[in-house]
């Protein structure tokens, strides 16, 4: 099929905002808009004027320059200015361009400020109230990019798990406050720690329900009642997430739990195991005959089948109840267990303070703060040594450690040289671009990272961002074993859009006996919250303390890395 006029505008449109989010020369952004308006206006296909030799400069507007653009992506269908421009910005950057109200120049100004590279990024930003305190951004502009974020997120169906958490949190208070409830909590994929939700599950124990769905579909977030009755009802909140309450006595709760909580391929597989053994389970309890014999707590309505408790981010249906039959079910690591961060950002001395006292608060142990390659000149390399070494020398009861995040080139390489990563005591790498190199190439450019002698520690190996570019394709079980082999560890990043390794490759790698790390990949003080989104991963790929570095002493992890470093 020829490439159409379409593409082509579609190609120069996109050039000209990433020159512009790069803040380039007006004239020549604009000479790339006014071609992909004149070329979208044209009646007569660009690729037959090509095929036929056409001078395309007689055009109007349309330069020696652009019209041999035309030409390339006539013959290969793409345009090598413009992949080489891709690699310059993150590459979720151009799709902020879609929310109404920002241009390429706020979007640039989000990005430099704020560190805002992604949509679900600028979700949170404008939910914590940090977009007004742009100079040039009112408080309206903030007010009508939440809006056009909320109606956005609607269309992506699934909620970024930190919307669902903030909205779980305030409506669990709220149904704990109204008179006459004993017990309130979340069920559903929430609790199962999935990396987004369709919708919230409420569960609540009361022995007046009318009153309690009341209160509820009065809650000032709510916005649309779709049904309300005495045990059941579901709203929608402002912010287009649904919400479904279920109210239940408290005899029943355990069971309503367990069943709510799903999933629904778990149940079923529960449900089976008690009609084998002569049983009823339903959400209103076990029952022999009419007689419930479980179903005030979780525990009761498994033990009733004679299985131990099974945390909820086991419930898939992926082995864990043969595991709880077998009495091989994993001891899940906890949020408690991790003595330290291995991955934080720091924008300057004051903010590396900052982070360093509120991971002695959090009661770390150790700090690896990592410096981005790209900000690793000899003079500033020099001073963040010296930060660190000043720090260190007036704290006591935190270490932290000199990182340094490299970028994985295309051909395998580390963007520093072997001199400099010898100077640091960890070295992060991961990718930032060309995400789409087929199969085998990519798999083997990871490969040639973790063979680089400094290497320590692979970076949100699978290099999605949540709601907007899925996993590169590469061969992972190949990849964690020869992270094992090599000695690396894999990272699970906590940031909420990256969640990533992933549970079943965090899963594949605990089975193949390689080593993981859960780094929040923060660049403030709240980012450390995310830890427990990345712990709900690791729990999920049925991580035990053994297999997460950072749950080890700083003794101890320092040899691990030097070992792997080979120092
Ligand atoms: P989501 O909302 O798509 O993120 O996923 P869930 O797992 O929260 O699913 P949801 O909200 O449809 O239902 C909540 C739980 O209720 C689900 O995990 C298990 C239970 N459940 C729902 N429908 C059924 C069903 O047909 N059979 C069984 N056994 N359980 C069900
Ligand atoms: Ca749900
Ligand atoms: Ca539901």
């Amino acid at each position: 099929m020829p490439v159409q006029n379409a593409d082509i505008a579609a190609t120069f449109e996109k050039i000209a905002d990433i020159l512009e989010i790069e803040d380039a020369n007006p004239f020549r952004v604009r000479a790339y808009r006014t071609a992909a308006r004149l070329i979208r206006g044209l009646s007569h296909d660009l690729s037959g004027m090509v095929n036929a030799g056409k001078d395309l400069t007689e055009l109007p507007d349309i330069g020696e320059d652009l019209a041999k653009k035309i030409v390339e992506i006539v013959h290969t269908g793409h345009c090598s200015m413009l992949k080489k421009l891709e690699t310059q910005i993150p590459p979720a950057l151009t799709e902020l361009l879609q929310v109404p109200g920002l241009g390429p120049k706020r979007v640039r100004t989000l990005w430099h400020e704020l560190d805002v590279e992604t949509v679900s990024q600028l979700a949170v930003a404008a939910r914590e109230g940090r977009i007004r305190t742009i100079p040039g951004f009112a408080e309206k502009t903030e007010a009508k990019i939440l809006q056009a974020l909320q109606d956005h997120t609607a269309a992506l169906h699934r909620f970024p798990i930190p919307i669902a958490a903030r909205d779980a949190a305030s409506l669990v208070l709220y149904l704990q406050g109204i008179p006459g409830v004993k017990q309130a909590v979340v069920a559903g994929s929430f609790r199962r720690g999935r990396e987004t939700v369709g919708d919230l599950d409420l569960l609540v124990a009361a022995e007046r329900g009318r009153q309690v769905m009341d209160h509820f579909t009065a809650h000032k977030d709510v916005a649309e009642i779709i049904s309300s009755g005495p045990t059941r009802s579901t709203v929608i909140l402002h912010n287009k997430l649904q919400v479904d309450l279920r109210v239940v006595k408290d005899e029943a709760y355990g069971a309503a739990l367990q069943y709510f909580t799903g999933s629904k391929e778990h149940n079923i597989a529960i449900r089976r195991m008690g009609q084998s053994k002569g049983l009823k389970i339903n959400e209103y309890g076990v029952f022999r005959d009419k007689e419930r014999i479980a179903g005030e707590t979780e525990s009761s309505v498994y033990a009733s089948i004679g299985l131990p408790y099974i945390e909820p981010e086991l419930r898939e249906n992926r082995g864990e109840i043969e595991a709880a039959v077998s009495g091989h079910l994993p001891n899940l690591a906890e949020l408690g267990d991790l003595r330290g961060d291995l991955h934080v950002h720091c924008q300057s001395s004051q903010s590396l303070r900052v982070m360093a006292d509120e991971a002695k608060n959090r009661g770390f142990e150790y700090l690896a703060v990592t410096l981005r390659s790209s900000n690793a000149d000899p003079k500033r390399l020099d001073k963040f040594m010296a930060e660190i070494d000043a720090i260190n020398g007036a704290m006591e009861e935190i270490t932290l450690l000199k990182g340094i995040e490299v970028q994985i080139e295309k051909d395998g390489n580390l963007d520093l040289p072997d001199n400099v990563l010898r100077s640091l005591d960890l070295v992060i790498g991961g990718l930032f671009g060309h995400f789409d190199l087929p199969r085998e190439r990519q798999t083997t450019r990871i490969l040639k990272a973790m063979d680089n002698p400094h290497f320590s520690i692979l970076a949100h190996p699978c290099a999605r961002l949540i709601g907007t570019r899925g996993p590169i394709d590469a061969d992972m079980s190949r990849i964690i074993r020869h992270a094992r082999d090599r000695g690396c560890f894999l990272e699970i990043n906590s940031r909420p859009d990256r969640l990533d390794l992933m549970d079943i490759y965090a899963r594949m790698a605990k089975d193949e006996g390689a080593e993981m790390v859960v780094s929040s990949g923060g660049n403030s003080p709240e980012d450390f919250d995310d830890l427990r989104f990345g712990m709900q991963q690791a729990k999920r790929g049925w991580l035990e303390k053994k297999d997460i570095i950072n749950t080890l002493r700083l003794k101890e992890l320092r040899s691990q890395i030097a070992k792997t470093m080979g120092r």
